[in-house]
């Protein structure tokens, strides 16, 4: 099926579409995280390879895919005005922010493997010689708080074409300098707000906000923008991601 064969047969199955996600989003979309929640289950129980555990996982993979199948790559996410930004910005990560990653500007490097052509690592001064752009966006964490901050950088499109990537791939996966990990579908990895980070408000980010860089897309919920990024590589094989193997929705849409 070609794009636009793809696209105007979702238009015409929009309503029904509409219904089913809205379904799935009530009865299979839950996240294991929530089902754990709601049920009392703890990690272990999730973590076990019970049948109702393989169940909701594959649910929640079924759900990835209608979520892909679903996403606009021309949509935008809403942009604010420079007076609505949130600040002090607030600070998450699965650890408290006196345990930060303290990265050394000058020393880092980004790694590069899997599909890509050019897997020389690029320093911050590089990246910097990359066009750059700038959104200001909000970002939406699952815990329950959102906040309108000012992202700039280069976009992940555009330097995934620089480096040879391979943009059929299925999945761009990211490592952090803190145990975190993640990995976004190739679609949204091209959308034009996907950008990687290098300057929060102006200035280069803060420690505690993702230096030396970060993910910003606006497009997934907060725990899909990581931060302190070392490496990026471009896969076929799902490599899900730190909280996305604990449950939560490996697409989440926002
Ligand atoms: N490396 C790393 N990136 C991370 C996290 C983390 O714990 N480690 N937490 C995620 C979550 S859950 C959210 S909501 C955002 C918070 O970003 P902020 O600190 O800029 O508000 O970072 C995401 N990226
Ligand atoms: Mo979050």
């Amino acid at each position: 099926m070609t794009p636009h064969e793809r696209r105007a047969l979702r238009d015409a199955h929009r309503p029904q579409l509409a219904r089913l996600q809205r379904r799935m989003l009530l009865h299979g979309g839950l996240s294991l995280g929530a089902v754990a929640l709601l049920s009392g289950c703890d990690d272990d129980a999730l973590s076990g390879d019970g049948a109702l555990d393989r169940m909701l996982r594959s649910m929640s993979r079924f759900n990835d895919r209608v979520q892909s199948w679903l996403f606009d790559p021309r949509r935008l996410a809403p942009t604010y005005a420079a007076s609505q930004i949130t600040r002090p910005f607030p600070f998450n990560a699965y650890y408290g922010i006196d345990d930060v990653p303290d990265i050394d500007p000058d020393g880092w490097k980004l790694e590069l493997s899997g599909l890509v052509a050019d897997r020389t690592p690029w320093t911050l001064a590089r990246l910097r010689t990359l066009p750059q752009e700038s959104q200001i966006t909000r970002l939406i964490c699952v815990e329950g708080w959102s906040a309108i901050g000012q992202w700039s950088g280069v976009p992940l499109g555009r330097f995934l074409q620089r480096i040879g990537a391979d943009l059929t791939a299925r999945y761009v996966g990211f490592r952090c300098a803190d145990k975190y990990y993640s990995s976004i579908d190739m679609a949204s990895a091209l959308h034009p707000q996907t950008i990687l980070t290098l300057d929060f408000a102006g200035d280069p980010l803060n420690g505690a906000y993702g230096a030396p860089l970060r993910l910003r897309i606006p497009t997934k919920l907060g725990f899909k923008n990581p931060k302190y990024i070392q490496a990026l590589f471009v896969t076929n094989t799902y490599p899900g991601g730190y909280w996305e193997d604990q449950g939560y929705n490996w697409f989440s849409g926002s």
